[in-house]
């Protein structure tokens, strides 16, 4: 082959997806560009790809989303009545054991581009509590510390990065020392990518030897924790049931025993946990029922009147919001893709820097091509069993999406304040409070102090007295 002719059957291949434009640039590649090249295209999904941009791509996908949409069932925070009441202190008691004999693993989703919060680098390095500026990696790694020692146990940690910020993950763990833990038992693995397209279809050129391509969505969680080998790693631990969430919310409470306990009381494959919709177009999924089966519907797609939808009493009819917190069961996953399953394809519409036709480098100022993804919560369907537990946002649900306003830095801060003061005034410490009721204080409980409420109980003796102004950690 002369040095710039190019690959004849990639050519013919490129040629029937209309994806041609790919190899225009071939004569100015060298040879490690044109292998690369030639690899990233090997990989691809063609006969998805023209599916793809028939379906998703030169138009939204038509068809939305079911009418017939009814609410499910849910497991409320606190037990109604002695069967329920039983219920729970049976599935704290089994969700301990389950945790105590080391079957819980911890799963952080980070691969995300946090392009909302402007922060250069990993989200999970974000410096956010309150006084001790511990970055969310630090917090979620300070709570399996505890964790494994108050249970006596070892609980592994799996984090799933992308191709945008894996090697940076990777050594903000190593320059960290692994925040104390064994690094044996943190387990960093890369989520897969999916081509971005123009408009018109054709897959965009980031580089003239490099497809522009974008994480696949927290949905290819579950496709990369089987082949990355977390999931093999799991079995050969014993791990059966996998703790899920979100890199941006520092309030979870990642080994809940009675989220656990329910999960595997049932039987369920998948299940979630839920919060009360502060209204009815708050930015969350909402648990539906959808042609008999759980799903969650994106607040972007969820019609305005069904959102408004209102019960007799006047709460809403969809008010459980998905708040991305699951316990999978690792069995699920590895059922999911022995199967060979997929995931829907969601489309965002974005700007997308890439090169032209002749070979300039564009930073686009409006939207410019389409991005896919697959979310998790689709897989909430394929599960044979699934149950959904309300938790109370102020326990659990910080998220930390934008630099300012809601849902930032600021009020996920001030959120871990308000959780560490409720926490001490339910066991009866006096906490200085201005005269409009707000917290006159600042306050950081670390996870080595206290992992669950009950807990504060236990450690009066080693509250000082908080005053006016003071900025009081716990640990
Ligand atoms: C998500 C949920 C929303 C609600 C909210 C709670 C979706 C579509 N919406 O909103 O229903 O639960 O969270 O905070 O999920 N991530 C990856 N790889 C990817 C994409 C995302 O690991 O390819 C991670 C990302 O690092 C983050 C999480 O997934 O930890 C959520 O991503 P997001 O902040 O973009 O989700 P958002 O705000 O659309």
């Amino acid at each position: 082959m002369a040095a710039e002719e190019k690959p004849h059957e990639m050519e013919q291949l490129l040629r029937k997806h209309s994806q041609s434009h790919l190899l225009a640039f071939w004569a100015d590649l060298k040879a490690d560009q044109r292998n690369s090249l030639l690899t990233q295209l090997d990989a691809m999904d063609w006969p998805g790809i023209d599916a793809w941009v028939a379906k998703y791509v030169k138009k939204a996908a038509s068809g939305g989303i079911p009418r017939e949409l009814t609410p499910p069932e849910f497991y409320p925070a606190l037990p109604t009545g002695a069967r329920q009441r039983d219920k729970y202190a049976e599935a704290l008691k089994m969700g301990k054991k389950l945790i105590s004999a080391g079957k819980v693993a911890a799963f952080v989703v980070a691969g995300g581009q946090g392009t909302r919060l402007g922060f250069p680098g990993p989200k999970g390095d974000l410096p956010i509590s309150p006084i001790e500026k511990k970055t969310l990696f630090r917090i979620f790694a300070e709570t399996i510390t505890a964790v494994s020692d108050r249970y006596g146990t070892t609980c592994p940690w799996y984090v799933m990065t992308s191709p945008l910020n894996h090697d940076d993950t990777v050594e903000i763990f190593r320059k960290n020392g692994y925040y104390g833990l064994d690094s044996d038992n943190i387990f960093l693995f890369q989520q897969g990518t999916l081509p971005n397209f123009g408009f018109d279809g054709r897959i965009l050129l980031a580089e003239k030897g490099k497809i522009a391509a974008s994480p696949d969505g927290h949905g290819g969680s579950l496709k990369a924790l089987y082949e990355s080998g977390a999931i093999e790693d799991m079995k050969r631990r014993g791990i059966e049931y996998i703790s899920y969430w979100q890199v941006d919310n520092p309030l979870i409470n990642i080994f809940d025993p009675l989220f656990t306990g329910l999960h595997a009381l049932d039987g369920a494959e998948m299940s979630s946990k839920t919060v009360i919709k502060t209204g009815p177009f708050e930015k969350v999924g909402n648990f539906c029922i959808a042609n008999g089966r759980l799903t969650v519907i994106e607040y972007s797609d969820l019609p305005d009147d069904l959102a408004q939808k209102e019960n007799p009493d006047g709460s809403l009819v969809f008010r459980l919001g998905s708040i991305a917190i699951h316990i999978i069961s690792t069995a699920f996953v590895e059922k999911l893709n022995d199967k060979g399953f997929s995931l829907p394809i969601h489309r965002a519409v974005k700007k997308i820097p890439y090169i032209d036709s002749k070979g300039n480098p564009i930073k686009p100022d409006k939207p410019n091509g389409v991005k896919l993804e697959t979310f998790v919560f689709d897989a909430l369907p394929l599960a044979a069993n699934s149950i959904i537990l309300e938790t109370i946002r102020k326990e659990e649900f910080a998220p930390t999406k934008n630099a300012t306003g809601t849902d930032s830095i600021e009020t996920s801060r001030q959120m871990m304040i308000d959780r560490a003061a409720d926490w001490l005034e339910s066991a009866h410490v006096e906490i200085p409070r201005k005269a409009d009721g707000s917290l006159d204080c600042t306050l950081e409980i670390a996870p080595s102090f206290a992992i669950y409420k009950e807990d504060i109980a236990e450690k009066l003796d080693q509250i000082p007295k908080i005053h006016s102004g003071d900025k009081t950690y716990l640990a």
